[in-house]
């Protein structure tokens, strides 16, 4: 085989095209700026993933794009750029099963679809079980996932080794790991990417995105409500720091402020804000090969392309809009992982942050009509979010465009609370609240 001889080009040296990439002044835009319109025939406030992946869809497959995504920060800044990019369909009842893998399935062909390289990691996922009564609850997700084809089974401790050899599976450690949940199909995706890819997209086909745009309040008339707001009513528009708008259809694609922002219709949520704290660790030559999570040791663990460990927990216990860390949490978080993975021990932490989960009774989102008429909602989806983003995008936009509303988002309807159709999702997340 010839060998390469002598030096590289100076023309194309790392050096030359770094600096020529980041003294380039001609880039494109990904997405315009735009002045505030007075009229849309879609707002969407929140541009996160759930609000960037409707307006996305609202144009590419229905032609809707007088479409407005408003946010009071800046895109993606959320939860859509907090969490960590983890994403999987092995839920617990039917419903979300079906739901969370259209989730996936949108996941596995974004790349393609938005022509934008999401770093989409098919590395596999496993939740271990350390008691009689998590092995239990494994076992019930398994067959619930089999029945609906989702690749998902029970392993012996001895696989999880084999997977995953940095896992402590000694049946004498004080957390024995008796078995896991081994979903292949899970995964880890670049979550910044997944949002500026729908941005881009929607972008394409015209929609306007407006950061920094908070909205103060929302306009409805003939409701039952004192200030003529609430059941019965119907949606007109927005008040915006930008100004008023008007609109048939506001939709509420928020996560932390969700609540608030429907209590401007008058509609009230069962929702409760959380923070969720997560931390990143320096980087290291890679050595899992899988996203593991602990629902007993309330931890997840995934290591990133460029050798970091992302951790997560459960929630805080108390609800509060701050999204401070702790030092609660990187005590605790360290401690838990070091049962399972004592040769981490040496590794220092970089970093952590939060960001906020909105928790229903039942671990389900709230999704489609509410009493408002206009006033719709894509809210609640606790430590689900991100991984719901692209299926959520794509039925909502489809429940916008028709008025009907599509079979995957039945099951999650505002009107359950009141018809005691609850789904209980509880048993599959990832750490245990
Ligand atoms: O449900 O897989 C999950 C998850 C990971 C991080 C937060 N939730």
């Amino acid at each position: 085989m010839p060998r390469f001889k002598g030096k590289p080009s100076a023309k194309y040296s790392a050096a030359a095209l770094i600096s020529k990439g980041i003294r380039r002044t001609s880039w494109p835009r990904a997405w315009g700026e735009h002045e505030l319109e007075n009229r849309y025939d879609v707002v969407i406030i929140g541009a996160g993933v759930h609000g960037l992946a409707t307006a996305y869809y609202l144009a590419a497959n229905h032609g809707i794009t007088k479409v407005a995504v408003l946010d009071k920060s800046y895109l993606g800044g959320g939860g859509s750029g907090r969490n960590t990019a983890i994403v999987r369909s092995n839920y617990l009842t039917p419903e979300g099963v079906a739901f969370y893998d259209r989730s996936l399935a949108l996941y596995n062909s974004m790349a393609q679809d938005l022509n934008i390289n999401v770093m989409f990691s098919e590395r596999g996922h496993l939740t271990l079980a350390h008691t009689d009564s998590a092995l239990r609850t494994m076992r019930w997700r398994a067959e619930v996932n089999k029945l609906q084809k989702i690749d998902s089974e029970v392993i012996g401790p001895d696989k999880v080794g084999e997977l995953v050899p940095s896992l402590d599976v000694r049946p004498t450690t004080r957390y024995p790991i008796l078995g896991a949940l081994y979903h292949p199909p899970g995964g880890t995706i670049r979550h910044d990417t997944v949002n500026w890819g729908y941005a881009r997209g929607a972008d394409a086909f015209g929609v306007q995105i407006h950061q920094r745009t908070t909205v103060v309040d929302i306009l409805v008339e003939g409701g039952d409500g004192p200030d003529g707001k609430g059941p019965g009513g119907r949606v007109t528009g927005v008040k915006t720091t930008g100004g008023d708008i008007a609109a048939d259809v506001v939709v509420n694609c928020t996560a932390g402020w969700a609540s608030i922002i429907s209590a401007m219709a008058g509609v009230r949520l069962p929702i409760t804000t959380h923070p969720l704290q997560a931390a990143v660790t320096e980087p290291v030559k890679t050595f899992l090969p899988a996203v593991v999570v602990s629902g007993s040791l309330h931890v997840y663990v995934s290591q990133t392309d460029r050798g970091e460990l992302v951790f997560g927990a459960s929630v805080d216990p108390f609800a509060t809009y701050s999204m401070r860390g702790s030092l609660d949490f990187t005590e605790e978080l360290a401690s838990h992982v070091l049962e399972l993975m004592p040769g981490v021990s040496r590794m220092r932490l970089l970093r952590q942050w939060a960001g906020l989960c909105d928790m229903t009774p039942d671990y389900s989102p709230v999704m489609g009509f509410t009493p408002v008429e206009g006033f719709l909602c894509d809210v609640g989806w606790g430590t689900y979010g991100f991984k719901a983003g692209p299926v959520s995008g794509e039925q909502m936009a489809e429940l916008i465009a028709t008025g009907t509303t599509p079979t995957l988002l039945e099951p999650f309807s505002y009107r359950r609370f009141a018809d005691g159709n609850l789904v209980g999702e509880k048993g599959a997340a990832a750490v245990g609240h």
